[in-house]
């Protein structure tokens, strides 16, 4: 049984696709809380974050958009989830992906304080691996796993507390890198299960594999899901659809294995935009695999029937 904090984080400005703030409302009204509390857990919703006092910083980048904006969401989301963490699973319902400066940057904070190393999984289309001097697009949700990684190139934004060794992060789903994100990763250890890997391997060897680590190290397993790791044909709403994505089942299975780890602390839902869904199919599709993360399995088997 797990105590999960469910925390509003209704922030549009890292993208020009409005819309990003109704996800929180969205996974309320999809039954987040009520799938939690039907696998046996308990849930406490702290309802929605608001944005820091605005500041006024620049940077060199002309494209950057919306800087000011990112670095108060940054800084409430960082408090916020800081001092969820010592009190059960957060989870933030987003909102675009530069939440996750913020969530990660407490998580980071928390798992220093307790002396345990922190990973994360990042499941996407994207390595949003930009810094703000890098963005061609000015878009800050495509940069917060470079903040997390320590990299320069963010100097307006409050320093990240304890950077994330490229070693302790894994992507997977990627299939869409920009140049400048290509050349930083080269120069980390970051493990990258591109699609191609995907494809060749499935899923369950690279995910077990990072797994085993997180295990051997006690850490503690961030996992930010980001909606476009789905095909688009399963989640329309986002507003960065790339083809190719996750499938139904290959999502689940994630979910499944990481729920079977026992190793998940905390979890982002982003990039969710509701404007752009069809019914709630997509909504509905992404507490659906927080279920499967939190316990919810086809058959419960007293043994193992495989292997
Ligand atoms: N790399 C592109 C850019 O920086 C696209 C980033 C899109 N990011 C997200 N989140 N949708 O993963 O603009
Ligand atoms: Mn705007
Ligand atoms: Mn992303
Ligand atoms: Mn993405």
């Amino acid at each position: 049984m797990t105590h999960c904090i469910l925390i509003g984080a209704p922030v549009d400005e890292g993208q020009r696709r409005p819309g990003c703030l109704m996800g929180p409302s969205a996974y309320r009204t999809a039954g987040l809380a009520a799938t939690l509390e039907d696998l046996g857990h308990t849930s406490e919703d702290r309802g929605d974050v608001s944005p820091a006092p605005l500041g006024a910083e620049t940077c060199r980048n002309g494209a950057v958009h919306h800087l000011p904006e990112t670095i108060a969401w940054t800084r409430a989301l960082r408090s916020a989830t800081e001092a969820a963490m010592p009190d059960g699973m957060p989870i933030i319902m987003g909102g675009d992906h530069s939440l996750a400066l913020g969530s990660v940057a407490g998580i980071a904070a928390h798992a220093a304080r307790v002396g345990r190393p922190q990973f994360v999984i990042w499941l996407d289309a994207h390595s949003d691996f930009h810094t703000v001097e890098s963005t061609t697009s000015g878009n800050l949700h495509g940069t917060p796993m470079a903040y997390a990684h320590g990299n320069a190139g963010f100097d307006p934004f409050p320093p990240f507390p304890a950077p994330i060794p490229g070693e302790n992060i894994c992507m997977f789903g990627i299939r869409s890198v920009d140049p400048a994100e290509h050349a930083a990763m080269q120069l980390t250890d970051i493990t990258v299960n591109d699609m191609r890997i995907l494809d060749e391997h499935g899923i369950v060897a690279p995910l077990r594999g990072f797994l085993d680590r997180v295990r051997a190290a006690n850490g503690l397993l961030h996992v930010s899901l980001d909606v476009d790791f789905l095909d688009p044909s399963i989640a329309p709403a986002v507003g960065t659809t790339v083809p190719g994505g996750a499938t139904f089942r290959e999502a689940h299975l994630v979910m499944e294995l990481l729920h079977e780890s026992g190793l998940v602390t905390s979890l982002d839902l982003v990039e969710l935009n509701p404007f752009l869904d069809e019914r709630g199919r997509t909504a509905k599709l992404m507490v659906d695999l927080v279920g499967s993360l939190m316990g919810r399995k086809v058959f419960d088997r007293p043994t193992r029937s495989y292997g």
